[in-house]
């Protein structure tokens, strides 16, 4: 009988050493280990045996064959699964270091290159990138900034509107973004504060095209959500980015001004090194019913906001004259930016 079972113990080990496969493995741990695998019908002869320590032996012997097998079942079973493992991991392999290089010919858009400096500024001071639609609803371009119809400061952004049916028979309106606001809006409705986003894109505002202006043009918002945040923080804000934009000589100065979406607001100017300023753009402190809008209690967060246009940055540090030369696609004048 020992002899027996030793056998099929042995028997049992080299078919599971054979196996190839993670499926091997399973049908070979249920042939092995059932009921009507060899070491359990072993286990019906016990009764055959002539004394209670034959019995005794052969029923210990049987057990350790059992415990064996499942052991080797396991230690194959993880071997296999090891090397799967390893041969997908190769067969995979991404490296993501690798550098593909520049493009050979053309290179970006003066105001590509302009906005893909402000992202790489923004990042590194700690922001986030985000995205919206360019066809924006009433409610997310001016009601949720606190310009509800009717409010004079619609004037300054008149945009394309078309009227449409929305799927409850209501009629509704899609207007062309006058800014990247929306986007912002958004933000804070689906994500939890602390925010740290800025939102870079296209926006459109009924303009007649000359030197400084075109209907549509390029923007970049900046949005701080968070717990305590003060008008120091928006000024220190600046400040950090006006310096790693623009170079250490460069300072910037906040003056009083009106926004309907913040409160207090201020328009931003930078210092050149040789003393003189520039306007670059407007912000202040996130207007409470802003906040409101956004699903956020004011008594909880506050915030500061920002926005100035980036044309109009690439347009004075290449001096460019007329800014309708940077859209006339002339490849004379493209040329140039390399
Ligand atoms: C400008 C002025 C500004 C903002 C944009 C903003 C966004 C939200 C809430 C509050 Cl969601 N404010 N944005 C604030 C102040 C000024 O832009 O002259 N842009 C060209």
């Amino acid at each position: 009988m020992i002899t027996d079972i030793t056998a099929a113990r042995e028997a049992a080990l080299s078919e599971i050493d054979a196996a190839r496969t993670p499926d091997e493995i399973a049908t070979l741990s249920s042939r092995l280990t059932g009921k009507k695998g060899a070491l359990a019908q072993l286990k019906t002869r016990l009764g055959s045996l002539d004394s209670i320590d034959e019995k005794k032996a052969a029923g210990a012997a049987i057990n350790e064959a059992l415990a064996a097998v499942a052991e080797a079942l396991d230690a194959r079973r993880a071997e296999l699964g090891a090397e799967a493992l390893a041969r997908r991991v190769e067969s995979e392999r991404l490296d993501l270091t690798e550098f593909v290089g520049k493009p050979t010919r053309g290179h970006a858009h003066l105001v590509t290159q302009a906005l893909e400096r402000l992202e790489d500024v923004f990042i590194g001071l700690g922001f986030q990138i985000a995205e919206g639609p360019e066809v924006e609803t009433d409610w997310h371009n001016f009601e949720a900034l606190n310009m509800g119809a009717g409010h004079p400061a619609r004037g300054e952004f008149d945009t394309l509107f078309v009227d449409h049916v929305t799927p409850d028979g209501k009629v509704g309106t899609t207007l062309l973004r006058t800014h990247t606001s929306p986007v912002q809006i958004r933000t804070m409705i689906d994500q939890e504060p602390p925010i740290y986003i800025v939102a870079p894109g296209r926006v459109f505002r009924r303009d007649t095209p000359d030197a400084t202006h075109m209907p549509v043009f390029h923007q970049i918002e900046g949005l701080v959500i968070d717990r305590d945040i003060s008008m120091a923080d928006l000024a220190g804000t600046i400040e950090a980015f006006t310096k790693a934009f623009f170079g250490p000589g460069f300072t910037s100065r906040l003056r009083p001004s009106y926004f309907p979406f913040t409160e207090p607001s201020a328009e931003f100017d930078i210092q050149r090194p040789d003393g003189g300023w520039i306007e670059l753009g407007g912000c202040g402190m996130v207007h409470p019913n802003v906040l409101r809008a956004g699903g956020l209690d004011p008594e909880a967060w506050s915030g500061f906001a920002f926005g100035f246009g980036i044309d109009r940055m690439a347009k004075e540090r290449h001096g460019v004259e007329d800014i309708r030369d940077m859209y006339t696609n002339d490849i004379r004048f493209l040329e140039q930016f390399s």
